[in-house]
């Protein structure tokens, strides 16, 4: 038997939980190209503040990744680098923006309420734990998204875009 074999046989994390890591690891990077796109457009449409803003969020999104790529990688798995294709590259407008982030962050928050049942199902008390850091971390990311809209809608519309990218810039200063 070769090592790479034995070293499979004795890492704890079963099949469907491993399989369910590498499938969020491409959800984290399918996220971040889509926060990068959306970076890219809100910069091409002068909103400077806002195309920070999803910059930062891409960033933050790859390392999502790359944290249960560690994790996978240290209990002596195999971790699957994710394939992203078909990424949106134009969108209607900024509002329609924040709000397909939401949903995207709510999307995200189910996936992982998901894998924590899972976890908790075949007694992999370990990487239940490891998820809490991410159920913690969307409490944060649906608050900003949600708060996004709100900005937007509060300071109504067209008439206030400079005020409105000042104020979602501002958002993320806060980190
Ligand atoms: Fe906000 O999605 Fe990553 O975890």
């Amino acid at each position: 038997m070769n090592t790479a074999t034995i070293l499979r046989q004795k890492t704890y994390l079963q099949d469907s939980v491993l399989d369910t890591l590498n499938k969020q690891m491409g959800v984290e990077a399918r996220s971040s190209a889509i926060y990068l796109s959306m970076s890219a457009w809100c910069y091409a449409q002068g909103l400077r503040g806002c195309g920070e803003f999803f910059r930062k969020q891409a960033h933050e999104e790859r390392e999502h990744m790359m944290k249960i790529f560690n994790y996978i990688v240290e209990a002596g798995a195999l971790a699957v680098s994710p394939e992203v294709t078909n990424v949106e590259r134009t969108f209607d407008d900024l509002r329609s923006i924040f709000v397909m982030a939401l949903d995207q962050e709510i999307e995200i928050t189910e996936n992982f309420n998901k894998m924590t049942e899972l976890c908790q199902k075949n007694r992999d008390f370990q990487t239940a734990r490891f998820l809490q850091w991410y159920l913690d971390e969307q409490r944060e990311e649906e608050w900003q998204a949600r708060r996004c809209i709100e900005i937007f809608d509060l300071m109504n519309a067209k008439d206030a875009l400079y005020d409105i990218d000042r104020e979602i810039h501002n958002l993320k200063k806060k980190d």
